[in-house]
Parts: structure tokens; C-alpha cells; sequence
């Protein structure tokens, strides 16, 4: 495998809806693409990064940066056996894993299309469908939440999850499980609470939801694992999560009992890979979690829940939730079963539109050495 040209863009998308969290609202995502070529194929990459250092540290800004002045002068022009390799490459640059991820994640599009055989098999995944969830943002009134959640059921979704804040979370909880009595409930928090605040988190217990995702701060395993003792709910962690060995760590502290795997955030394909054979082996549950991406990154998420210990829905949706068009074809669709395809063409297995990625074009930059 060999890489003579690597392109960055910065993008900027308006979104369906747009998706209010307990860290901010987003109308517009604004996102990087990275396109690799080598021996005569193509692959894609998306950086999950925000414009705004809410949900993590890394944004756009320093996701470009740092893929220009340090990732892609380490990968151009170099020879490689398979894209599990990358990752070694570029481990003298500590952090930035969303800026990696983008990288690596089209070096495994690229591998995977000039094998000729669908992302998924060269990841190891079995599975021709996936099981959808879907992540409800926080609304302006219950009425409004009610509304938004009876509309993704008849959709098909499996699972909802809402997002929850301090102010906006036992309440809207009670009215869905009244409403709704045997649906696949959860919450996340983004990291909005502290474990001085744990009675209110407590308090969902009676309410039966499937888990609490990312109750308190990133670094707050230790803090996780107080917490988890106090609650019968499962703690399910996102942000925390940043490596296989973080993953480990929280499994030691009993800080949670269900993993996020986001490849965006963990660096790509093969840190997710880890990071799903260390929950395996720890008997925890994942699922594939959601950064509003376009079709590009969803077409990865995709491929990588195929994978055998991905056994609860996902947050990967439909793509006229997020954009129409997406900057793909076909867009991808949720059945009335909840269940999305995977693609079974080489690599990611969609058309990315060339006309629909210039027209959100905001800089380009080609990088040769
Ligand atoms: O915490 O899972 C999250 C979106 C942006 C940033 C963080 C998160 C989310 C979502 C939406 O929950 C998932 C999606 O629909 O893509
Ligand atoms: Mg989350």
C-alpha cells in the first residue's frame, strides 16, 4: 500500500435539525474530509472534531493543524503492508486521536478498496445489517420531546437515547416511560453532572433505562466507579473512553458496564478494534456511537458494527436526519425493523458526490512533499 497524495478539506454542512446537547447547540457542522490516493484507488476519511472544544478538546482548527504539520508528512510516500500500521506511525504525536482517526480511517477505505472487498471483512465484521438506535437532542418542552421521540419509534428505531442536563432530566425521563412503557430508553449526559449531584442520577433508577452515558467528567473514572456502586442503571462510558487501555482501567475500577466506541475519537479503526476485543474479554457490551457525521464517516461506523461485540443498537441513523442530501449515494436508510445495510461494494461501498463535497467546500489543501 503506498500513498503519493493526501488532501484535507474543511466542510461546512447545515444540518436537518439542529441537535442541542447539555454542552451546546449545533444548526451547522463544520467538519474535515481527508482523501488519499494510491495505486490508482481512493479513500476517504472525516474528522468527528467540532469547530468548538465542547464535547473534546480537539476541534477543526487543530485537527487540520495538526494533520498538515505532523500526521500526513509521516504517512505520504510511505510504504505500508496493511493500514493497522498507521497508528505506530504516528504514536510519537501524543493525543489529537480525532485528528489521527480521519487519517487513518481512509487509509483503511483505501486498503480495503484496492483488496476489492468491502471495509467490513477487512475489518473482521460478519454482519450484512446493522441494529439503529437514535440520539433525540434536548428540546425546547416535554411536548416537543414526546413529539420527537413518537415519531423515531414509528420510524423503527430500536433504542432512544435523549440527552440530559441538570434541569432537563428526571422529568422528561418519567413522561417518556409513562408514555412510552416497554421502549429501549437511555440518556446522555456529555458530562454535565458531578457526583455531588449523584441523588438526581440516582433518582432514573426507578425508570428502567438501558443505561446513563457519560454522567460526569472525562477524567473522573474513579469518580465513575463511586457512582456506578450507587446506581442499579448501567453507567456507560463515551468520552472517558480514549484508548484500549483506558477501556481497561475503567473495567478495573468498575467505573462502567457498557462502552461507546466512537472510531473518531479513539484514532481510528484499529484502536476500536482494541478497544472492542479488551470489552469482549471483560464480558461488556458496545455500541457504536454517533458524531453527526455525513455518509462518509456513517458509511465507517457502519462497517465497523458489524463487528461481533457491537450487540446493542447503535447511534448510527439515518442520513436524512443529518443532511439531505448527504455526500453520499445511495444515502443510508433505517427499515421499518430499525436495521440498516452494509454496503457490499469495495471500501466504504457508497459514491461520495464530488460536486456535493465542493459546493461545502471552505479550504482545500493538497499535500505533496
Ligand atoms: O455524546 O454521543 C454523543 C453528537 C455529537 C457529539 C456527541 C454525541 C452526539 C450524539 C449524536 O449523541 C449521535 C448521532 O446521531 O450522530
Ligand atoms: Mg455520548
Amino acid at each position: 500500500m503506498y500513498t503519493d497524495f493526501i488532501e484535507l478539506r474543511r466542510l461546512r454542512l447545515p444540518l436537518v435539525r439542529s441537535f442541542e446537547t447539555s454542552f451546546g447547540t449545533t444548526t451547522e457542522r463544520e467538519l474535515l474530509l481527508v482523501r488519499v490516493r494510491g495505486e490508482g484507488e481512493e479513500g476517504w476519511g472525516e474528522c468527528v472534531a467540532d469547530e468548538t472544544p465542547y464535547y473534546s478538546a480537539e476541534t477543526t482548527t487543530t485537527a487540520w493543524y495538526v494533520l498538515r504539520d505532523y500526521l500526513v508528512p509521516r504517512l505520504l510516500r510511505r510504504r505500508l503492508g496493511h493500514p493497522r500500521e498507521v497508528m505506530a506511525l504516528l504514536s510519537d504525536v501524543r493525543g489529537h486521536r480525532m485528528a489521527k482517526a480521519a487519517v487513518e480511517m481512509a487509509l483503511w477505505d483505501l486498503y480495503a478498496r484496492q483488496e476489492g472487498r468491502p471495509l467490513s471483512h477487512v475489518l473482521g465484521g460478519t454482519r450484512t445489517r446493522i441494529a439503529c438506535g437514535v440520539s433525540v437532542g434536548i428540546q425546547p418542552d416535554i411536548g416537543a420531546l414526546v413529539d420527537r421521540v413518537a415519531e423515531e419509534c414509528a420510524a423503527g428505531y430500536q433504542r432512544v437515547k435523549i440527552k440530559i442536563k441538570p434541569g432537563w432530566d428526571v422529568e422528561p425521563v418519567a413522561t417518556l416511560r409513562a408514555r412510552f412503557p416497554d421502549l429501549p430508553l437511555m440518556v446522555d449526559a456529555n458530562a454535565a453532572y458531578e457526583l455531588a449531584m449523584a441523588d438526581l442520577l440516582v433518582a432514573l433508577d426507578e425508570f428502567g433505562l438501558t443505561m446513563i452515558e457519560q454522567p460526569l467528567d472525562e477524567e473522573d473514572l474513579g469518580e465513575h466507579a463511586v457512582l456506578q456502586r450507587r446506581l442499579r442503571t448501567p453507567i456507560c462510558l463515551d468520552e472517558s473512553i480514549v484508548s484500549a487501555r483506558r477501556a481497561a482501567e475503567a473495567f478495573t475500577l468498575g467505573a462502567c458496564r457498557v462502552v461507546n466506541v466512537k472510531p473518531g475519537r479513539l484514532g481510528g479503526h484499529a484502536e476500536s478494534r482494541a478497544v472492542h476485543d479488551v470489552c469482549a474479554g471483560a464480558g461488556v457490551p458496545v455500541w457504536h456511537g454517533g458524531m453527526l457525521e455525513t455518509g462518509i464517516g456513517r458509511a465507517h461506523n457502519v462497517h465497523l458494527s458489524t463487528l461481533a461485540n457491537f450487540t446493542l443498537p447503535g447511534d448510527v441513523a439515518a442520513s436524512t436526519r443529518y443532511f439531505v442530501p448527504d455526500l453520499v449515494e445511495p444515502p443510508f436508510v433505517v427499515s421499518p425493523a430499525g436495521e440498516m445495510d452494509v454496503p457490499q461494494g469495495p471500501g466504504l461501498g457508497v459514491t461520495i458526490v464530488p460536486e456535493r463535497v465542493e459546493r461545502a467546500t471552505l479550504d482545500c489543501l493538497t499535500l505533496n512533499p
